[in-house]
């Protein structure tokens, strides 16, 4: 069989924080998990540069599989998410300082695409694996419901599974106020995830 190969992306800090815990868990994945080679790459939480970025790569590393990764602070889990919408609505502005309110991700394209990713099977996976996992139907309307809904409208039709997942904040970034997950945690959800796909 024909080698396949998973990109999978994590976000840079934003929101003045000095870690994301995405791209923290993405960079310790090891090279091959199931029947996939592991392609992994850096994102800037950056409206214009985002989507670019990942499609860029993915046509250079003819991914097969696309995951992107992201932190949703606050979460008490993993949470693939379900849909991308068409919406742009931030509440802070992005590393570039861009803060677009009710515009459209893309003009004239379809309110919403779902996951290409077996978003049930994932859940399931990652939570016998030990790890606090559950469905999101919200990735929000900034940069991580941008670049997911970006990917899955660029290559619909191709049969390239594509979805997104939010992770929590680390333990360092938590404080007593919020909850989170651990590195090595979510390594261990995302290799989980990944062995399903
Ligand atoms: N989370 C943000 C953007 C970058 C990230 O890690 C989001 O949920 O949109």
């Amino acid at each position: 069989m024909a080698e396949k190969t998973l990109l999978i992306t994590g976000f840079d800090p934003f929101g003045g924080e000095k870690i994301n815990p995405s791209y923290e868990a993405v960079k310790l994945l090891p090279e091959r998990v199931g029947k996939y080679n592991i392609v992994k790459l850096c994102v800037p939480t950056s409206f214009e540069k985002a989507s670019d970025t990942v499609i860029t790569k993915a046509e250079e590393c003819f991914a097969d599989v696309i995951i992107c990764v992201g932190q949703a602070g606050g979460r008490k889990g993993i949470t693939p998410e379900v849909i991308g919408i068409n919406l742009r609505d931030a509440r802070i502005p992005d590393n570039d300082g861009y803060m677009p309110k009710n515009q459209p991700v893309v003009e004239n394209a379809p309110a919403a695409y779902f996951s290409t990713l077996p978003v049930d099977d994932m859940i399931e996976a990652v939570n016998r694996a030990g790890v606090p996992c559950f469905k999101s139907y919200s990735a929000g309307a900034f940069v991580c419901n941008d670049l997911m809904y970006s990917l899955l409208h660029r290559f619909v039709g191709t049969g390239k599974k594509i979805g997104f997942i939010h992770v929590p904040f680390l333990p360092e970034q938590a404080g007593y106020k919020h909850p989170s997950l651990t590195t090595e945690q979510i390594v261990t959800a995302l290799t989980a995830a990944i062995e399903v796909i």
